[in-house]
């Protein structure tokens, strides 16, 4: 019985110094070092290279180190009968919720342009904008859109906010599905992705959706680089339809230098850092969920096959 980390960014030692310090009992490897494949019980994946799972013939549960899944169900060669799980966590929300809010404040105080302004010793005072003129549109009303409506609510944010099913949150308008997208759309001056990527929603942030948005809009992307249309972004900032973009998430992650995206002066980057998953705060429910599968007991954050989130 035990798990393997399996991910390319260097932060394997991390997650294991954290698993086993609050489990020294259970053994736990990083995929790279010599280990008995067959006592492989669960592994903890984050952008797995395809094919990696395909050693563990005993594996009984994938579980994905961060919120989104999508890399796992493009694995074609993983073992995807099996169950799958995901992170939800507090800080994980809190996180993107104070990225999506100073991306929001930088874009609505002029930061963004007064930095530009300096740089040339401009001195050119702007329109003034207050928060609560601004209705904030979030797309993906799930574990993070929720915790950031609420927190929206506290700076005096209008907020609305778009999902499969109905929400009921206190002075949050809820819509629901394709029929109330463009209602949704035609009254958010600054749209929010915080949705999975899924056959239904990859390349949802298109031209047809960016037509649907108020002039002047603002948008941010801080889902997946597949929600967006990247050529369809360039032309609604290039035609003026919207105002500027923040962008965390890319098609291809780095980003290449030779990407428009890079030099543009409407386009706020940063580098898929929006939030990142804390160790600390989420190595308690990768433990539950490994005693969970000893017990045979039913897991924590299932991942849906027919909803691919
Ligand atoms: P959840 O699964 O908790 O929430 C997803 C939300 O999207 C739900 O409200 C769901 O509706 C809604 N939704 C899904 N598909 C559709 C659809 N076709 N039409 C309308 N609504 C839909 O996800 P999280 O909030 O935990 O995370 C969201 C995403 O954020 C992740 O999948 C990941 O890609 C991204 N992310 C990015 C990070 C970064 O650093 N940039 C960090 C962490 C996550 P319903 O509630 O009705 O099911
Ligand atoms: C995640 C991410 O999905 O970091 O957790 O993008």
């Amino acid at each position: 019985m035990a798990i393997v980390i399996i991910r390319q960014d260097g932060k394997i030692p991390e997650w294991k110094e954290a698993l086993s310090a609050a489990s020294p009992s259970t053994p736990i490897y990083s995929y790279l070092e010599e280990h008995p494949k067959e006592a492989i019980e669960m592994a903890l994946v984050w952008k797995h290279p395809p094919g990696a799972l395909r050693p563990y013939k005993n594996l009984k549960c994938i579980s994905g180190s961060g919120a989104g899944v999508d890399f796992i169900f493009n694995d074609k060669e993983a073992p995807l009968h099996l169950p799958i799980t995901r992170v939800v966590d507090q800080v994980l929300a809190k996180d993107m919720s104070e990225h999506v809010i100073g991306v929001i404040l930088a874009y609505l105080k002029n930061l963004y342009t007064y930095k530009v302004d300096q740089a040339n010793r401009v001195w050119k005072p702007l329109q003034y904008k207050r928060m609560g003129d601004y209705r904030i549109g979030i797309l993906g009303m799930g574990a993070l859109g929720v915790v950031l409506a609420k927190d929206l609510l506290h700076f005096g944010f209008p907020v609305q906010g778009w999902s499969n099913s109905k929400k009921n949150i206190e002075a949050v308008r809820s819509f629901v599905g394709q029929d109330e997208l463009s209602d949704f759309l035609d009254t958010t001056q600054v749209l929010v992705c915080l949705l999975p990527l899924t056959e239904n929603t990859t390349g949802i942030l298109n031209k047809t959706l960016f037509q649907q948005l108020p002039k002047g809009a603002f948008v941010i992307n801080v889902a997946r680089g597949g929600h967006l249309v990247d050529e369809d972004l360039l032309e609604m900032l290039d035609n003026g339809h919207l105002s500027g973009a923040g962008l965390d998430v890319y098609q291809e992650e780095p980003l290449p230098v030779s990407h428009p995206f890079w030099a543009h002066p409407k386009i706020h980057m940063t580098p898929h850092y929006a939030s990142v998953s804390d160790t600390r705060s989420v190595v308690p429910q990768i433990l539950e969920n490994y005693r969970r599968l000893q017990a045979g007991e039913p897991l924590l954050n299932l991942v849906s096959k027919e909803r691919g989130y």
